[in-house]
């Protein structure tokens, strides 16, 4: 399969005026921690020569230099050339893992990046290539940036027949019939997510199955070694989901009790060969009683006790265990309305605060129940106080139109950030102010292993990512966890001029499309945060009761009358597990938002909103102005004919095409159902 080259796109031209070439580029690395880190330091010098061809179509010449006066000879600073340095510094400043600074040097005519570590010299580098495309003038070539989330994660569902599980955009590149392939994909994967700041990546699916489980096994050793080598000359730390029944599976063992002295032998013996094998391995993604998978909980064990057996063994390697909260009962009786899926994460993981190892992170999705188009978020987060915690998003667009409709989240993961937890402090004093992304960054409680995690939206198709503007929410994910500091706009900007140039007209409409998308996805599916409304098993397309009777815990309660989930004291109490204010504003009704009030409350079709439209009205109008919204979309598409290569245009074209079609069905589909079930009329006759 080819592939294309997503927002390294080498046919997007230098911006900045004047500029004609680089001279040459310098590497200057006189820091004592360079040793280790020479491979990532040689990768920044050769992506920057690469950048350097591809912008100006001649080479510069690499040099090493000891002191930055030792300017090239030859050099005439008015013929449009310039020199770029790379320098590694010892500056507090610079401090932190991946920080770097870019600035421009008009005495020495130079473009300068410094960075305290490898790994900041690289994404410097990246940023100075993307800078040369973006900004008009040397003087602009100027930024600073400081990660702010120490892991940066892509977690890959992809299962070792080459299927990927909520995969929409081809076959997994990692594995094909059991095997692991490792051909020029590999790299351009690891050097795409590495040039927006992507450090750390779980190649293989949470649902571990057959093949996966030997993965740890003597039998991929020497392919686990290869990719985990390219993955370190990007500086990308490689970690893989694995099975916590492995003991029973592949061990010969007829137990996996993580208390069992032969299971833990048994894990320890396998993990020590594995990391003296393959040292560059970070470690592992757990899914464990959660959807069929086996777990702690089968030993009348607890998930602390499931986590720090692995913790412990692989510590001494610098291990991490990242252990997912998912983890809810799968076989409700829909008559049951106390028990609720939303509590589960809470229930099940706060009274375990503080009992996991240091080297033990949670990994919590960004709502409590499963990545709708709007869910608030995890009441966990703002629950634990003494528990390193990772948030986790979803980019592989499962319940948000699969990669056939256009939805950019980085709005609502922008929202999802900068929700006020309200969280205490271990003596119970109010941290004001602290955000869920105080807490996963890592600032709440001044530590390091913490961050965010997407479940990628990659696969062998040309483009990655099968929709060519889902790529902008790869793209935005990386930036985000970078730097969230960043506007859903900044990141719109960034990723359209480097993925499409600067044509102003492809910037206006692409920019339209991507910062509608999220709320039309919202307004012809799922609004006021009901959710679920989707077909069984594929997610796709509207089925109001798809979900309504079955086993999964995931009901909006429609009955002639009213509709949504009872959340508040009486009912399931699940408001109770949020911190004060946010407790109280849920659960009254006056104040309770409006794009959240159905996942809160049952409320009559005819309660009135805070717009003063009744719930009902506003089903009907935002499912036929969502349904507009789509194609409005695609027409200003059309527009773009002739500016944008035919292939890309008529790739998305399709998809578009297919959104505004299934945007239809979707309204079609909810305003029958509720006209019929309610009773109650459209107040504009069009149903
Ligand atoms: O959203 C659900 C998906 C499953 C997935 C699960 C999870 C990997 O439908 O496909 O399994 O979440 O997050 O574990």
């Amino acid at each position: 399969m080819s592939y294309e080259s997503a927002w390294l796109n080498a046919d997007i031209p230098c911006s900045v005026a004047g500029l004609k070439g680089v001279e040459s580029i310098l590497l200057k690395v006189d820091h004592a921690a360079a040793g280790k880190e020479e491979r990532i330091i040689e990768t920044a010098v050769h992506e920057t020569a690469r950048a350097v061809k591809e912008l100006f179509g001649t080479a510069a010449e690499e040099k090493r230099i000891t002191a930055t006066d030792e300017i090239t000879s030859g050099r005439n600073a008015s013929d449009g050339r310039i020199d770029i340095l790379l320098e590694l510094v010892g500056e507090p400043a610079l401090d932190t893992d991946g920080a770097y600074r870019i600035s421009y040097n008009s005495a020495a005519s130079r473009a300068e990046v410094k960075a305290g570590t490898a790994r900041g010299l690289l994404y410097g580098s990246f940023r100075l290539t993307f800078l040369f495309k973006m900004v008009s003038s040397l003087n602009e070539l100027s930024e600073e940036s400081v990660p702010a989330s120490p892991l940066r994660m892509l977690n890959h569902w992809d299962n070792m027949d080459g299927s990927i599980e909520r995969g929409y955009s081809g076959k997994s590149f990692f594995f094909r019939d059991d095997s692991i392939i490792i051909d020029d994909r590999t790299e351009a994967y690891v050097r795409m997510i590495a040039s927006v700041g992507i450090n750390s990546c779980v190649i293989n699916n949470v649902n571990v199955r057959t093949a996966a489980t030997r993965l740890i096994t003597a039998d991929y050793r020497s392919d686990l070694k290869k990719l985990a080598g390219i993955f370190e000359k990007y500086g990308v730390d490689l970690y893989l989901s694995l099975n916590f029944a492995a003991p029973i599976e592949i061990g010969g063992l007829n137990t996996c009790d993580p208390l069992d002295g032969q299971v833990r032998s048994w894990w320890k013996e396998v993990l020590d060969d594995l990391f003296s094998d393959v040292p560059q391995l970070k470690g592992f993604l757990i899914k464990a009683d959660s959807e069929g998978r086996p777990g702690p909980f089968t030993y009348g064990r607890d998930h602390a006790q499931g986590a720090n057996m692995l913790a412990d063994i692989i510590a001494p390697y610098g291990g991490i265990i990242i252990w997912r909260c998912f983890v809810y009962n799968c076989k409700q009786d829909w008559r049951d309305t106390k028990t609720d899926r939303a509590r589960a994460q809470y229930d099940n993981f706060k009274p375990l605060d503080g009992k996991f190892s240091d080297n033990v992170i949670l990994q919590i999705k960004n709502g409590p129940m499963d990545f709708q188009p709007r869910e608030p978020v995890s009441p966990l987060f703002g629950g634990l106080k003494d528990t390193h915690q990772m948030i986790e998003f979803q980019i592989a667009q499962e319940y948000t139109g699969q990669q056939k409709h256009v939805c950019f989240l980085i709005p609502e993961f922008k929202e999802i950030l900068g929700f006020k937890t309200y969280i205490r402090d271990k003596e119970g004093r109010p941290i004001k102010d602290d955000t869920v992304c105080d807490i996963v960054t890592g600032r709440t409680f001044k530590n390091k292993n913490c961050g965010m995690a997407a479940v990628t939206n990659t696969g062998d198709d040309a483009n990655w990512t099968g929709h060519d503007l889902a790529a902008a929410n790869l793209y935005g994910f990386g930036r985000l966890c970078f730097n969230p500091a960043l506007t859903a706009e900044d990141i719109e900007k960034e990723w359209i001029t480097l993925t499409f140039g600067d044509d102003k007209e492809v910037f206006l409409t692409v920019s339209y499309i991507l910062s509608t998308s999220w709320p039309t996805y919202e307004k012809y599916s799922s609004p006021l945060g009901v959710g679920w409304m989707v077909n069984p098993g594929n997610h796709y397309g509207p089925n109001v009761d798809g979900y309504e009777f079955s086993e999964w815990g995931t009901y909006h309660r429609s009955d002639s009358r009213g509709m949504g989930v009872e959340r508040g004291k009486d009912g399931t109490g699940y408001i109770g597990q949020y911190n004060e204010p946010n407790s109280s504003l849920y659960e009254k009704l006056e104040t309770c938002p409006d794009e959240l009030l159905l996942f809160m409350h049952h409320v009559p079709y005819t309660y009135r909103l805070h717009s003063g439209k009744t719930v009902i009205q506003y089903i009907y109008d935002s499912h036929y102005e969502g349904a507009e919204e789509a194609h409005r979309m695609r027409d200003s598409w059309i527009g773009l004919k002739g500016r944008i290569k035919e292939n890309v245009y008529e790739r998305v074209l399709e998809r578009l095409n297919i959104q505004a079609d299934s945007a239809d069905e979707w309204r079609d589909t909810i305003c029958s159902y509720y006209r019929e079930k309610s009773g109650i009329p459209d107040e504009k006759g069009r149903i």
